[in-house]
């Protein structure tokens, strides 16, 4: 470790660095700003003018939004970065939650609003679980007000860590014209796409700076005795001190810092990148929070997988330990990863060939042909062990897809497995019944760019539709009944006899055969026929849909010596149940589902509601364990209500709230909305 001018010890070596978020609070602006500010290029692109590094692809320009991690290496002051620009969508969450491993540091983009509190809470409880150091950086400072000033009271309560304001705004008139830097102890106006301007700190500011900063240091001495005592016997501590404390009390997850700022005029930019390069940890304290021992094989951690129009495949790794470039093979798991065909250095959707990358380094590798996102690589003999589990969130919302003309369909299921390889959190599923491809997915955003990319990326057309709820239909009335197949048409005939007793059976038993044949009335060889015959016709019961908990008895029926064979014992079967169901007072079925929905509390009795709303039966909410200020709602709920019940949720809970599922059993279903089901069935057919 070198030390800065005292400013702490500076880790060495290149950094990765996440700008996370809520939903659309700047941080594709601020990755602007700062490749902008450190000349990896020359102007900085606005969202609105459809110009930025980052959010490049066709969809995120269409939607003004990102939808997939952006990576972007540039240089600040002789060291490597690479930042990585999270969409802030609870949708596309995926993309975040899988670089947090293997990354040095996050910056959580966050604004003055009320409204994305509980998505804040979200985000920093998986930098906390996961114990990665993040700065909050108060973001669109251009458009707050005096209210600013309480900023701590408005986001301590998302955050478990202690936040610690390290900056207050200083005011002209009514708008924010600079800040004062607590630690430095110096006042600053900001310059439009420039640094901001040293001024004198004197006035109001000063004696506000007085006890800001007080304040700031009582939060550090909470972890820091000398401090404490310095503090109470009124001793005013070296600069030297405070960037010690905060540096440390950042790295050790005890205190969050909070700087502000304007993305869009790079205000602020200059001393959050600072903030970073001074204070948050490097490749070597990462390496050891993960357990990777430096000195021996080279290791990496796979961060996101692309499929290039150009380049084929590419895998971004952070090397975590050792270096590898062209021509290395890697390992995953016990499997071959692949042999690195180039390596290159990413800003946005440039790339550009390079050496080998050395430990610290993030950079895209080509053609590892089965390394998947969230892979732990070593180049060595033996596998590493996983240095990390992502497991993406289950998909609540679903479509089914065709390929618009037949012809597309391979081409369909090779863009399909790519796009899941892109995305993990999205879940491809074939309905066998339906002979429908269900698409899984986290949202309705999440799953239009999923088919845009389709169409766009891999050049397929696809067709969309609401999936088909999985219905069955029983019978609630035994009857007897023969089933005739005869034909005398010319030399050979067919002749096939059978009575059938049909009768329910409790929910859950499927579907039972039963023969009790006497005296050869059917002879033994035919009586499988019967069966296949008597399961062929319960695929498709009088309603339109298969047939369940019934059981078929074979008990009467008679036979041709010459006419009779399997094929006309089968049909009879299939025409004694095919006649014999309909007398049955046939019955529809639906999956209910057993549904856990968790959200903010002040969003339950909302959630209570739209249950109810949705056919649903509460079972009872309970506080949320180990989540302060959230409830779990348990409902049991019919599978055709859960369709789009995604999106209710997340607009009762500002996009907090989610929710499970698992089948729970099939319920009798009568009355309108069955006749609706079973006519759209009809017409469907
Ligand atoms: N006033 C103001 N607007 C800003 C600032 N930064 C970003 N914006 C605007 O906020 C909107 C969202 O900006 P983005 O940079 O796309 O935000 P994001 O966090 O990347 O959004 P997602 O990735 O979709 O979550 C755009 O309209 C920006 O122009 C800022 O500092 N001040
Ligand atoms: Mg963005």
């Amino acid at each position: 470790m070198a030390t800065n001018g005292g400013n702490g010890t500076r880790a060495l070596g290149p950094r990765c660095v996440a700008l996370v978020g809520p939903f659309q609070s700047g941080k594709t602006t601020l990755l602007e700003a700062i490749l902008a500010r450190t000349g990896a290029i020359a102007r900085q692109g606005t969202i609105e003018a459809g110009n930025t590094v980052a959010d490049a692809s066709k969809e995120a320009r269409h939607h003004r939004m990102s939808v997939e991690l952006t990576v972007a290496t540039t240089n600040f002051m002789g060291d490597s970065y690479t930042f990585l620009d999270c969409p802030g969508s609870v949708e596309f969450v995926h993309d975040m939650r899988a670089v947090l491993p293997a990354i040095d540091a996050a910056v959580v983009v966050c604004e003055m609003d009320e409204k994305k509190i509980p998505q804040l809470q979200l985000i920093l409880r998986e930098l906390e679980d996961r114990k990665i150091p993040h700065i909050l950086f108060v973001n669109k400072i251009d458009k707050a007000d005096a209210a600013v000033r309480d900023v701590l009271n408005l986001l301590q309560p998302a955050s478990r860590t202690k936040l610690i304001l390290r900056q207050i705004p200083t005011f002209s008139g009514d708008i924010i014209s600079g800040f004062v830097d607590l630690a430095l102890e110096r006042a600053f106006v900001y310059k439009e796409y420039a640094p901001s301007q040293v001024v004198p700190l004197e006035g109001d500011a000063a004696d506000l700076e007085k006890t800001a900063r007080f304040s700031m240091l009582e939060t550090l001495a909470d972890h820091d005795d000398e401090l404490m005592e310095q503090l109470l016997e009124d001793i005013q501590p070296p600069r030297d001190k405070v960037f010690d404390d905060l540096t440390r009390e950042l790295r050790d997850g005890l205190v969050c810092p909070v700087l502000m700022g304007t993305a869009a005029r790079a205000n602020g930019v200059l001393r959050l990148l600072k903030a970073l390069r001074h204070e948050s940890p490097g490749v070597a304290e990462t390496a050891k929070r993960l357990g990777v021992k430096q000195g021996g094989d080279p290791v990496g951690y796979v961060l996101k997988t692309l499929h290039t129009t150009h380049g084929g495949k590419m895998s971004v790794v952070r090397m975590l330990a050792g270096q590898a470039g062209d021509g290395v093979t890697f390992l995953t798991g016990d499997d071959e990863a692949g042999r690195v065909a180039g390596a290159f250095k990413v800003l946005g959707q440039s790339n550009e060939k390079r050496g080998p990358a050395a430990v610290g380094e993030t950079v895209a590798f080509a053609k590892l042909e089965k390394a998947k996102t969230g892979d732990t690589l070593t180049a060595g003999k033996q596998p590493h062990s996983p240095l990390a589990k992502v497991a993406p969130y289950p998909p609540v919302l679903a479509i089914a897809i065709t390929a618009k003309e037949r012809k597309d369909d391979v081409k369909l299921g090779q863009a399909l497995t790519k796009l899941v390889e892109e995305d993990p959190s999205i879940t491809i599923v074939h309905n066998p019944e339906t002979h429908e491809v269900v698409l899984w997915g986290q949202g309705e955003m999440h799953l239009r760019v999923a088919t845009e990319r389709l169409s766009d990326h891999y050049g397929v057309a696809i067709e969309r539709r609401t999936p088909s709820v999985g219905y069955r239909e029983t019978i609630r009335k035994s009857i007897t009944q023969r089933g005739r197949h005869k034909k005398q048409s010319g030399g050979h005939g067919q002749y096939g006899d059978v009575v059938l007793e049909i009768k329910p059976l409790p929910r859950g038993s499927g579907f039972t055969f039963q023969e009790r044949i006497t005296g050869g009335v059917v002879p033994r060889n035919y009586i499988p026929s019967v069966e296949e015959g008597v399961i062929d016709a319960l695929k498709h019961g009088p309603l339109g849909f298969p047939v369940v908990d019934l059981g078929v008895a074979l008990i009467d029926g008679s036979y041709h010596t010459v006419d009779s064979s399997d094929m006309a014992f089968r049909t009879a079967g299939r025409i004694g149940i095919i006649e014999g169901l309909p007398q049955c007072q046939p019955v529809l079925l639906e999956p209910i589902h057993l549904v856990e929905i968790v959200c903010p509390n002040e969003a339950t009795a909302k959630i209570n509601a739209l249950m109810s709303s949705r056919r649903g039966q509460i079972l009872g909410f309970d506080t949320r364990e180990g989540w302060d200020g959230w409830d779990v709602v348990r409902a049991k709920m019919p599978e055709a209500e859960i369709g789009d019940l995604i999106v209710e949720v997340r607009s009762a809970t500002a996009g907090a709230g989610t929710f499970t599922f698992k089948f729970d059993h099939m319920a009798e279903l009568t009355g309108r909305t069955a006749d609706q089901i079973v006519a759209a069935r009809r017409a469907a057919e």
